[in-house]
């Protein structure tokens, strides 16, 4: 049958996979298009000299990311596709002086993230690890267990009011919460307090919790100073990146009691995360499992596929960054 103007046709593209996406996307991708694993090549520089300018798509994620050096060795690349909204690891720069176009996965991953910063709020806030511990322990017949913190009535200060700072919002606000807000700019059509600066909003804020973008940007954004201001009842809440907290300044807030909780689902070296952080009672630690639910990680998936899949028909991109 003929291509009819709506039913473009598709073009053969050829996929290089930076690194082990998740599983059913790596299905899809390889049973969908022509691909190589960069990450199984003994030695990438040579594969990349050798095969490079066959590729038009690089498939890779926020946490993968591509750099400046891989984006140079595929003279092609018409398309960096990324799992994940968070794009720091990708040298945008050198993306934009090539010409290739860079897509994630944003919007779709909002409600998961979001759930698991509450999720996290409250597991600090009610000590619920610390509680499941003591239960298995079998310390319940001859202790009490330390009171927990109330959060309905106290401020949760959001740095980063996108997508998955608004859901959060709503999320809080169903506690009993009130809300305010840092970021580039206020938001007319939120009705919660803004703070152009960080400190004061650390200083107002019972729980802080951070869903902004990574980079060089907002490295260190949460220093001494402000968890100094967040103060000794304050929590941390990072569904973020861990290059937005200084970490070793935290690490010492905490034990020092200069703050008295963290929740964290992202650390500045993942996967690894300090024993001094690890050694803490007052922290909650998660995988970076915000995105991590089976119907999320579905959606971004099916994110990916539909923008390689709208270059292959020479269609608008979905998702551009
Ligand atoms: C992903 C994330 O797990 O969206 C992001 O930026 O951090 C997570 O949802 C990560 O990108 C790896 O795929």
């Amino acid at each position: 049958m003929a291509n009819t103007a709506a039913e473009p046709r598709n073009r053969p593209i050829h996929v290089l996979i930076a690194g082990l996406l998740h599983p059913g996307l790596m299905q899809r991708l390889e049973g969908t298009y022509a691909t190589s694993r960069l990450w199984e090549q003994s030695d990438s520089r040579a594969f990349l000299a050798e095969h490079g300018a066959r590729f038009e798509v690089l498939a890779t994620s926020g946490a993968i990311g591509a750099d400046k050096m891989l984006i140079e060795s595929l003279p092609n690349l018409e398309l960096i596709a990324s799992v994940g909204v968070g794009v720091d690891p990708i040298d945008l720069k050198t993306a934009r002086n090539r010409g290739v176009a860079v897509t994630n996965t944003p919007n779709v991953l909002n409600g998961c993230v979001a759930d698991a910063a509450l999720g996290l709020l409250l597991g600090v806030a009610r000590r619920i690890a610390e509680a499941d511990r003591f239960v298995r322990a079998g310390d319940w017949a001859t202790e009490k267990f330390p009171l927990g913190t109330k959060v309905g009535g106290k401020l949760c200060g959001i740095i980063g009011m996108g997508g998955i700072g608004r859901e959060i919002a709503s999320r809080v606000v169903a506690c009993g919460m009130r809300v305010a807000y840092h970021g580039p700019t206020p938001k007319s059509d939120l009705p919660y307090e803004y703070y152009g600066s960080i400190i004061d909003l650390a200083r107002a804020a019972d729980v802080l919790v951070l869903s902004l973008p990574g980079g060089g940007k907002t490295r260190h954004i949460v220093d001494p100073r402000v968890l100094e201001a967040l103060g000794p009842h304050g929590i941390l809440i990072n569904v973020a990146r861990g290059s937005v907290v200084d970490e070793d300044a935290l690490v010492s807030a905490l034990a020092n009691g200069e703050i008295a909780g963290a929740g964290l689902d992202v650390f500045e070296n993942e996967p690894h995360v300090p024993p001094s952080l690890i050694a803490l009672k007052n922290v909650l630690l998660t995988p970076h499992i915000g995105s991590g639910t089976k119907e999320t990680r579905e959606a971004m998936a099916h994110l990916v596929l539909d923008n390689i899949g709208a270059l292959a028909r020479g269609l608008p991109l979905i998702s551009p960054v």
